[in-house]
Protein backbone atom coordinates (compact mmCIF):
# COMPACT_ATOMS: atom_id res chain seq x y z
CA UNK A 1 0.00 0.00 0.00
CA UNK A 2 1.73 3.17 -1.20
CA UNK A 3 1.71 5.07 2.36
CA UNK A 4 0.10 8.43 2.35
CA UNK A 5 0.95 10.49 5.09
CA UNK A 6 -1.05 13.86 7.01
CA UNK A 7 2.01 15.60 5.18
CA UNK A 8 0.61 14.62 1.54
CA UNK A 9 -3.49 15.13 2.72
CA UNK A 10 -2.15 18.52 3.61
CA UNK A 11 -0.58 19.37 0.81
CA UNK A 12 -3.14 17.93 -1.72
CA UNK A 13 -5.71 19.99 0.34
CA UNK A 14 -3.34 23.30 -0.16
CA UNK A 15 -1.84 22.93 -3.45
CA UNK A 16 -4.05 21.09 -5.68
CA UNK A 17 -1.61 18.80 -6.92
CA UNK A 18 0.45 15.97 -5.52
CA UNK A 19 3.73 13.72 -6.25
CA UNK A 20 2.83 9.92 -5.25
CA UNK A 21 6.42 7.92 -6.09
CA UNK A 22 5.60 4.16 -7.52
CA UNK A 23 1.86 4.08 -6.90
CA UNK A 24 1.87 0.77 -9.29
CA UNK A 25 4.45 -1.87 -8.79
CA UNK A 26 6.35 -3.02 -11.52
CA UNK A 27 3.41 -5.75 -12.46
CA UNK A 28 0.67 -3.54 -12.34
CA UNK A 29 3.04 -1.10 -14.96
CA UNK A 30 3.59 -3.69 -17.29
CA UNK A 31 -0.12 -4.72 -17.25
CA UNK A 32 -1.17 -1.65 -17.61
CA UNK A 33 1.19 -0.30 -20.38
CA UNK A 34 -0.39 -3.47 -22.25
CA UNK A 35 -3.78 -2.39 -21.87
CA UNK A 36 -2.83 1.26 -23.25
CA UNK A 37 -1.30 -0.47 -26.36
CA UNK A 38 -4.76 -2.43 -26.73
CA UNK A 39 -6.27 0.99 -26.34
CA UNK A 40 -4.52 2.38 -28.89
CA UNK A 41 -4.63 -0.61 -31.56
CA UNK A 42 -8.34 -0.29 -30.96
CA UNK A 43 -9.72 3.43 -29.96
CA UNK A 44 -13.30 4.04 -29.30
CA UNK A 45 -15.57 6.03 -30.96
CA UNK A 46 -14.96 8.62 -28.56
CA UNK A 47 -11.12 8.43 -29.29
CA UNK A 48 -9.78 12.26 -31.02
CA UNK A 49 -6.66 13.27 -32.00
CA UNK A 50 -5.87 16.67 -30.65
CA UNK A 51 -2.87 17.74 -32.24
CA UNK A 52 -2.90 19.57 -35.44
CA UNK A 53 -2.29 17.77 -38.60
CA UNK A 54 0.82 19.30 -39.21
CA UNK A 55 2.27 18.32 -35.56
CA UNK A 56 5.11 15.73 -36.20
CA UNK A 57 4.07 13.63 -33.55
CA UNK A 58 0.52 13.34 -32.41
CA UNK A 59 -1.53 13.55 -29.25
CA UNK A 60 -4.16 10.91 -29.11
CA UNK A 61 -7.06 10.94 -26.29
CA UNK A 62 -9.69 7.93 -25.68
CA UNK A 63 -12.14 7.96 -22.59
CA UNK A 64 -14.67 5.62 -21.03
CA UNK A 65 -13.48 2.45 -22.45
CA UNK A 66 -12.44 0.87 -19.08
CA UNK A 67 -15.89 -1.80 -19.20
CA UNK A 68 -13.90 -2.77 -22.71
CA UNK A 69 -10.10 -3.10 -21.32
CA UNK A 70 -8.93 -5.61 -18.64
CA UNK A 71 -6.02 -3.97 -17.66
CA UNK A 72 -7.70 -0.92 -17.13
CA UNK A 73 -10.43 -2.83 -14.58
CA UNK A 74 -7.61 -4.28 -12.54
CA UNK A 75 -5.76 -0.84 -12.15
CA UNK A 76 -9.15 0.67 -11.00
CA UNK A 77 -10.81 -2.20 -8.94
CA UNK A 78 -7.04 -3.95 -7.43
CA UNK A 79 -4.33 -1.30 -7.21
CA UNK A 80 -3.86 1.26 -4.35
CA UNK A 81 -6.12 3.79 -6.46
CA UNK A 82 -9.01 4.23 -4.42
CA UNK A 83 -7.60 3.73 -1.19
CA UNK A 84 -4.99 6.79 -1.67
CA UNK A 85 -8.09 8.76 -3.55
CA UNK A 86 -10.13 8.24 -0.15
CA UNK A 87 -7.27 9.60 1.77
CA UNK A 88 -6.69 12.36 -0.22
CA UNK A 89 -9.98 13.57 -0.61
CA UNK A 90 -10.67 13.33 2.85
CA UNK A 91 -13.66 11.19 1.30
CA UNK A 92 -15.61 8.15 2.95
CA UNK A 93 -16.30 6.79 -0.38
CA UNK A 94 -14.77 6.79 -3.81
CA UNK A 95 -16.62 6.35 -7.39
CA UNK A 96 -14.96 6.15 -10.60
CA UNK A 97 -16.03 9.12 -12.81
CA UNK A 98 -13.84 8.51 -16.06
CA UNK A 99 -10.72 6.86 -17.49
CA UNK A 100 -8.61 8.60 -19.78
CA UNK A 101 -6.12 7.93 -22.00
CA UNK A 102 -3.71 10.32 -23.08
CA UNK A 103 -0.54 8.99 -25.64
CA UNK A 104 1.53 11.39 -27.36
CA UNK A 105 4.13 9.88 -29.56
CA UNK A 106 7.81 11.30 -29.90
CA UNK A 107 8.07 14.20 -31.77
CA UNK A 108 4.79 15.88 -30.37
CA UNK A 109 4.65 19.40 -30.52
CA UNK A 110 1.20 19.99 -29.14
CA UNK A 111 1.22 21.25 -25.49
CA UNK A 112 -1.36 20.71 -23.56
CA UNK A 113 -2.99 24.01 -23.05
CA UNK A 114 -3.92 25.62 -19.47
CA UNK A 115 -6.73 25.13 -18.25
CA UNK A 116 -8.87 23.49 -15.29
CA UNK A 117 -10.82 20.08 -16.18
CA UNK A 118 -14.15 20.34 -14.22
CA UNK A 119 -15.76 22.96 -16.34
CA UNK A 120 -15.63 20.68 -19.43
CA UNK A 121 -17.74 17.54 -16.98
CA UNK A 122 -20.76 17.53 -15.63
CA UNK A 123 -20.55 17.62 -12.15
CA UNK A 124 -20.61 20.01 -9.26
CA UNK A 125 -18.32 19.50 -5.72
CA UNK A 126 -14.87 19.75 -4.06
CA UNK A 127 -14.47 16.01 -3.39
CA UNK A 128 -12.32 15.02 -6.50
CA UNK A 129 -8.90 13.74 -7.57
CA UNK A 130 -7.65 12.80 -11.08
CA UNK A 131 -4.55 10.17 -11.66
CA UNK A 132 -2.24 10.72 -14.74
CA UNK A 133 -0.06 7.89 -14.60
CA UNK A 134 2.28 7.36 -17.52
CA UNK A 135 3.88 3.90 -18.35
CA UNK A 136 6.97 5.32 -19.87
CA UNK A 137 9.86 7.95 -18.09
CA UNK A 138 8.29 11.70 -18.28
CA UNK A 139 11.52 13.84 -17.64
CA UNK A 140 10.42 17.29 -16.32
CA UNK A 141 11.38 19.06 -20.00
CA UNK A 142 7.79 16.80 -20.94
CA UNK A 143 5.93 16.59 -18.05
CA UNK A 144 3.21 18.62 -16.82
CA UNK A 145 2.70 21.65 -14.72
CA UNK A 146 0.38 22.97 -12.17
CA UNK A 147 -0.16 26.46 -10.44
CA UNK A 148 -0.27 25.60 -6.97
CA UNK A 149 -3.32 26.88 -5.25
CA UNK A 150 -5.46 27.09 -8.32
CA UNK A 151 -8.13 24.77 -7.08
CA UNK A 152 -9.17 27.34 -4.54
CA UNK A 153 -10.19 29.86 -7.92
CA UNK A 154 -13.25 29.82 -9.37
CA UNK A 155 -14.38 28.45 -12.54
CA UNK A 156 -11.95 29.83 -15.60
CA UNK A 157 -13.53 29.10 -19.68
CA UNK A 158 -13.14 25.96 -20.87
CA UNK A 159 -11.94 26.38 -24.25
CA UNK A 160 -11.10 23.61 -26.77
CA UNK A 161 -7.51 22.83 -27.12
CA UNK A 162 -6.48 23.44 -30.70
CA UNK A 163 -8.75 26.34 -31.78
CA UNK A 164 -9.95 27.88 -28.68
CA UNK A 165 -13.84 27.75 -29.36
CA UNK A 166 -16.30 28.27 -26.37
CA UNK A 167 -18.38 24.82 -26.66
CA UNK A 168 -19.57 24.20 -23.51
CA UNK A 169 -19.91 27.34 -21.51
CA UNK A 170 -21.06 30.72 -23.48
CA UNK A 171 -18.66 33.58 -24.30
CA UNK A 172 -18.04 35.95 -21.22
CA UNK A 173 -19.95 33.60 -18.64
CA UNK A 174 -16.99 32.74 -17.13
CA UNK A 175 -13.53 34.16 -16.07
CA UNK A 176 -10.84 33.92 -19.07
CA UNK A 177 -7.95 31.96 -17.67
CA UNK A 178 -4.98 33.96 -16.67
CA UNK A 179 -1.93 33.98 -18.16
CA UNK A 180 0.32 31.90 -16.12
CA UNK A 181 3.63 32.22 -18.23
CA UNK A 182 3.44 35.79 -18.42
CA UNK A 183 3.19 36.67 -14.81
CA UNK A 184 6.21 34.07 -13.41
CA UNK A 185 6.14 35.91 -10.30
CA UNK A 186 2.47 35.50 -9.59
CA UNK A 187 1.94 31.74 -9.63
CA UNK A 188 3.95 29.22 -8.22
CA UNK A 189 4.43 26.14 -10.87
CA UNK A 190 4.94 22.75 -9.69
CA UNK A 191 6.54 20.05 -12.24
CA UNK A 192 8.17 16.92 -11.48
CA UNK A 193 9.80 14.28 -13.52
CA UNK A 194 7.97 10.98 -13.30
CA UNK A 195 8.96 7.21 -13.73
CA UNK A 196 6.62 4.42 -14.65
CA UNK A 197 4.15 3.55 -12.23
CA UNK A 198 4.56 7.11 -10.18
CA UNK A 199 1.42 9.66 -10.47
CA UNK A 200 0.83 13.02 -10.64
CA UNK A 201 -2.37 13.28 -8.61
CA UNK A 202 -4.28 16.38 -8.66
CA UNK A 203 -7.73 18.60 -8.39
CA UNK A 204 -10.11 18.78 -11.66
CA UNK A 205 -9.91 22.86 -10.23
CA UNK A 206 -6.04 22.90 -10.91
CA UNK A 207 -4.73 25.10 -13.11
CA UNK A 208 -2.55 22.36 -15.57
CA UNK A 209 -0.33 22.14 -18.79
CA UNK A 210 1.26 20.12 -20.73
CA UNK A 211 4.42 19.71 -22.93
CA UNK A 212 4.61 17.88 -26.38
CA UNK A 213 6.74 14.65 -26.16
CA UNK A 214 10.34 13.61 -27.10
CA UNK A 215 10.08 9.94 -26.60
CA UNK A 216 6.66 8.04 -26.74
CA UNK A 217 4.35 9.14 -23.58
CA UNK A 218 1.73 6.76 -22.84
CA UNK A 219 -0.55 7.66 -19.58
CA UNK A 220 -3.09 6.29 -17.90
CA UNK A 221 -5.60 9.07 -15.98
CA UNK A 222 -8.38 7.78 -14.06
CA UNK A 223 -10.88 10.78 -12.98
CA UNK A 224 -12.03 9.52 -9.56
CA UNK A 225 -15.28 11.60 -7.44
CA UNK A 226 -15.69 11.34 -3.74
CA UNK A 227 -18.77 11.85 -1.18
CA UNK A 228 -20.03 16.00 -2.17
CA UNK A 229 -20.05 15.43 -5.69
CA UNK A 230 -23.45 15.86 -7.39
CA UNK A 231 -24.46 15.73 -10.70
CA UNK A 232 -25.00 18.68 -12.89
CA UNK A 233 -26.74 18.05 -16.38
CA UNK A 234 -25.63 20.22 -18.91
CA UNK A 235 -27.69 21.13 -22.35
CA UNK A 236 -24.32 20.37 -24.31
CA UNK A 237 -22.13 17.62 -25.08
CA UNK A 238 -19.34 17.36 -22.58
CA UNK A 239 -15.96 16.23 -22.37
CA UNK A 240 -16.52 12.89 -22.07
CA UNK A 241 -20.23 12.78 -22.70
CA UNK A 242 -22.52 10.03 -20.72
CA UNK A 243 -24.94 9.38 -23.00
CA UNK A 244 -28.44 9.38 -21.70
CA UNK A 245 -27.49 10.11 -18.19
CA UNK A 246 -29.74 13.43 -17.98
CA UNK A 247 -32.78 11.31 -17.99
CA UNK A 248 -31.44 8.94 -15.45
CA UNK A 249 -29.86 11.09 -12.44
CA UNK A 250 -31.63 14.48 -11.71
CA UNK A 251 -29.33 17.66 -11.49
CA UNK A 252 -28.32 17.74 -7.93
CA UNK A 253 -28.26 13.89 -7.27
CA UNK A 254 -25.10 11.72 -5.88
CA UNK A 255 -23.64 10.06 -8.87
CA UNK A 256 -24.93 6.43 -7.54
CA UNK A 257 -25.26 5.21 -11.21
CA UNK A 258 -23.81 2.05 -12.96
CA UNK A 259 -21.15 4.38 -15.08
CA UNK A 260 -19.78 5.46 -11.87
CA UNK A 261 -18.94 2.20 -10.13
CA UNK A 262 -18.13 2.29 -6.26
CA UNK A 263 -14.73 1.80 -5.62
CA UNK A 264 -14.13 1.91 -2.17
CA UNK A 265 -14.79 0.50 0.34
CA UNK A 266 -13.49 -2.40 -2.05
CA UNK A 267 -15.50 -5.12 -1.96
CA UNK A 268 -12.67 -7.32 -2.76
CA UNK A 269 -12.06 -10.44 -0.98
O1 LIG B 1 -1.40 14.56 -20.89
C1 LIG B 1 -1.45 15.75 -21.17
O2 LIG B 1 -0.65 16.32 -21.91
C2 LIG B 1 -2.54 16.60 -20.57
C3 LIG B 1 -3.15 16.00 -19.37
C4 LIG B 1 -4.34 16.72 -18.87
O3 LIG B 1 -4.63 17.83 -19.21
C5 LIG B 1 -5.18 16.01 -17.92
O4 LIG B 1 -4.89 14.85 -17.60
O5 LIG B 1 -6.18 16.61 -17.46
Amino acid sequence: MSVISQTDVEAYANDGVLLIKSLLTRNEVSDLREGIDVNISNPSSRAQVASDENDPGWFLEDFCTWQENPAYQRVIFESDISEVAAKLMCSKEVRLFHDHMLVKKKGTLQRTPWHQDQPYYNIEGMQNISFWIPVDPVPLEWTLEFVAGSHQDPWYMPRTFLKKQAKWFQEGELKELPDVEANPDKYRVLSWALEPGDAVVFHMLTLHAGAGAGALRRVFSLRLIGDDIRHAPRSWKTSPEFPGLSDQLPAGAPMNHEFFPLIWPASRA
